[in-house]
Formats: structure tokens, C-alpha cells, sequence
């Protein structure tokens, strides 16, 4: 509890209450925190990190897992939420590219700010999913990433399992500039989608 002087009608101080959560607390919850900075899963050879910001966005990034791995592109995945374990996307994304991951997928809902944040920490692209979160259909997650300040750019997809999947995609659009195994990987993907016959059902 602590208290603070707050303005009355006539400009008397007079004192609030204010309950404060104990600094003991406080601390206990940021070393448990800082303990656990560096846990998170980590693949050999790993291009593409993708991150989430909750368990409940798997079902649609499993969508950027599966494209990758289509691919034949090594990634890793991992639930690193930007309010709830800030210290710990500072550490995965601070050693990022050191650990030699090239592009990093960041998926959130709601006000979806983990894609923003993970840029600041890295000069790695950065590729944004909008998830659709629990109001708004994924508008929310759409424009706040969408619309970054000028700066640090994350470029951002569609909302939802196509956006998930093009982020898959574009991922290897980028990698295969310079490694030629994902080029022709994704080269064949593109020849084997247009080659595909799309027949009206009989009827
Ligand atoms: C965001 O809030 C997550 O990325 C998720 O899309 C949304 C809801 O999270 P949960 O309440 O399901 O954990 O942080």
C-alpha cells in the first residue's frame, strides 16, 4: 500500500490509497523470468524461426511449419509472447542470427505487437502474421502491424492460414537468393501450382 497526495474540488491535497503489487513479488516474477530467457527450442541448422505469441496460435502457424517443411527448409517453432516473456524475446532474438537463422515469422493476435517488438531487437527480415484473436477478425492484429512506424519494418501478411502460409513462402523466396537447394524448391512449388489442372466437377 502506498500513499499519494491527489487534488481535491478546491485544490487541497488531500490522500489516496493505492494498493501496489508487493515489490517482493515484482521481483520474484522478473527472476523467474530472467532465469528462463534462454528457454526456448532451438533446431541445427535452423533458417527461419517462427515465433507465436500464444499456444493458441499453432493451429494456424502449423500452416507456415508445414509450408517450410515442404520446402525443405529447417526451422524452429516457439510460443515467445512479448508482454508475458519479454526478456526471453530479447534473448531469442538478440542471439538470432548468431545461431544462424536468417528471417524470423512472428504471429500474434489482438494488439500483436510481438512482430514490432522482435524487429527492434534484430536487424533479421522480419515477417508478420495477423492472427484472428478474439474480436475484430484479425483487423486489430492486421493494422498494428501493418501500420509500423517508420523505422523498423516488418512486412506483413493476410490475416489468418493464407497469410501463414505466404509468410512460408515468401520466407523462401528469400532464402533462395542466396542458397540454391530452397530456390529450386520453391521454383518447383510455383512450376508444380500452375501446372496443376483445376477441373469444374461433373454435373
Ligand atoms: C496474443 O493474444 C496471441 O498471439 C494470441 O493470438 C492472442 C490470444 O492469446 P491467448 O489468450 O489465447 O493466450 O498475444
Amino acid at each position: 500500500m502506498a500513499r499519494y497526495p491527489a487534488w481535491g474540488s478546491r485544490s487541497r491535497i488531500r490522500w489516496c490509497t493505492i494498493r501496489l503489487s508487493s515489490p517482493v513479488a515484482a521481483k520474484n516474477r522478473m527472476a523467474v523470468e530472467m532465469s528462463m530467457s534462454d528457454q526456448y527450442k532451438t533446431v541445427d541448422g535452423a533458417q527461419v524461426g517462427v515465433l507465436m505469441g500464444s499456444v493458441s496460435d499453432w493451429p494456424t502457424m502449423k500452416k507456415t511449419s508445414d509450408t517450410l517443411t515442404r520446402l525443405g527448409i529447417a526451422h524452429e517453432c516457439n510460443v515467445i509472447s512479448a508482454h508475458r516473456a519479454p526478456r526471453r524475446l530479447e534473448h531469442y532474438c538478440s542471439t538470432a542470427e548468431q545461431r544462424g537463422l536468417k528471417v524470423l515469422i512472428c504471429a500474434a493476435g489482438g494488439a500483436a505487437h510481438l512482430a514490432g517488438v522482435a524487429a527492434a531487437l534484430t536487424h533479421l527480415p522480419v515477417l508478420a502474421c495477423p492472427m484472428k484473436g478474439w474480436a475484430t477478425d484479425g483487423l486489430d492484429s492486421l493494422l498494428s502491424m501493418a501500420q509500423m512506424p517508420k523505422g523498423i519494418p516488418v512486412a506483413t501478411f493476410a490475416v489468418g492460414s493464407h497469410g501463414a502460409i505466404n509468410a512460408g513462402l515468401f520466407a523462401a523466396s528469400i532464402l533462395g537468393l542466396s542458397d540454391d537447394t530452397v530456390k529450386k524448391a520453391w521454383l518447383d512449388f510455383r512450376a508444380d501450382q500452375s501446372a496443376a489442372v483445376h477441373e469444374l466437377p461433373d454435373g
